[in-house]
């Protein structure tokens, strides 16, 4: 059979009886697009001059490397014209993008994380972008952070790219989770990673260990355990990675089952967590529990929880069934 690129892919899910509405199936497209210009920036490096900071810095009081500020103007350009949009919100950006006047407006609200971990581009580790959809609450024509705040489980697609050794896109919308391999001399993401499935369980696990003096109970308790190996009370030995980059984490996850933990600490007691409910939790939520993991907060599903700001933190535990069931067992417990 000849190779399904993601428009093929994306046409035959639309014809499929009311699976992919046309217009979701353009902005699914078209994000892809810009994916695949941020792959060839990220790919250049240094040969393009864009490693580095960029010597500004974003709500959330972080310094943005040059390839933040980059990837997040590839998604917005790609983005504004196609009629898909009502509008946009990044990670980047303090406020709603709006669609600008000369371009009709769609339905739908994306937002995204347009880089990822970029703590690892100088380093020439795996970065990637992460992006979810919601639609429009109707009657609303200049939306506000406020249109942008429902729950996880009304996202009608999310996915992310990993830019690694390949540079995959990995999609959901709400029938399995799907990923492509971007073919650099056809210039085209191929369906290569059909159904993807976290596997249920895992000895293999993802957490900042630095912090670990900073952590609540359940975490030390669980953590603890698990370095305690197969004497321990897990009666299994666990093996550990991190690579600070969640893309990378969630697709090792996806791929060969882990579990992954940014949890609330002591350090800024004000904050549920590191991660962003919004760009990174909700939509990586959504994947992982398509491919029948699960995503907690430590007390219930990320995707349920009704955010109450676009640059919301989230304590984030996901990745395979029986491990994400155990650290949320331990917080309900505590
Ligand atoms: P970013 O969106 O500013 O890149 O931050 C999110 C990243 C995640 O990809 C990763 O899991 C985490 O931050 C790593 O944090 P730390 O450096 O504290 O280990
Ligand atoms: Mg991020």
């Amino acid at each position: 059979m000849s190779r399904i690129t993601l428009s093929r892919f994306l046409i035959e899910q639309q014809r499929k009886a009311g699976t992919l509405p046309p217009e979701l199936r353009l902005l699914i497209e078209t994000v892809g697009r810009a994916c695949k210009a941020i792959s060839f920036s990220v790919n250049k490096g240094a040969l393009a001059g864009i490693l580095g900071e960029a010597g500004t810095g974003n709500i959330q009081g972080e310094a943005q490397k040059k390839l933040d500020v980059i990837a997040n103007d590839f998604l917005l350009d790609a983005n504004e014209w196609g009629g898909s949009l009502a509008a946009m919100a990044s990670e980047e950006m303090e406020l709603p993008y709006h669609i600008p006047g000369e371009y009709p407006k769609g339905e739908y609200l994306l937002m995204f994380d347009p880089l990822d971990g970029s703590s690892n581009i100088d380093v020439n580790i795996s970065v990637g972008t992460i992006f979810s959809i919601l639609r429009c609450p109707a009657g609303i024509d200049h939306p506000t952070p406020e249109a942008f705040l429902q729950p996880g489980t009304e996202q009608v697609a999310a996915g992310y790219t990993v830019y690694g050794p390949q540079t995959m896109l990995v999609l959901t919308f709400g029938s399995g989770v799907h990923g492509f391999t971007l073919d650099r001399e056809h210039g085209s993401f191929v369906l290569t990673h059909s159904d993807m499935v976290v596997p249920e369980s895992t000895q293999e696990f993802a957490i900042n260990m630095s912090n670990m003096r900073h952590w609540e109970a359940p975490v030390k308790r669980y953590v603890d355990e698990m370095l305690a190996g197969k004497t321990g009370p897990l009666g299994k030995d666990y093996n550990m990675r991190w690579v600070a980059s969640m893309v990378a984490e969630v697709h090792r996850i996806i791929t060969r089952g882990g579990i992954f933990m940014y949890p609330k600490d002591a350090r800024d007691p004000d904050k549920a967590g590191k991660l962003r409910i919004m760009y990174e939790g909700n939509p990586m939520a959504f994947i992982i529990e398509q491919a029948g993991g699960a995503a907690t907060n430590g007390y219930q599903r990320i995707m349920e929880i009704q955010p109450k700001g676009l640059h919301e933190r989230v304590a984030v535990f996901l990745g395979s069934k029986e491990e994400v069931e155990r650290i949320t067992a331990y917080h309900q417990q505590s």
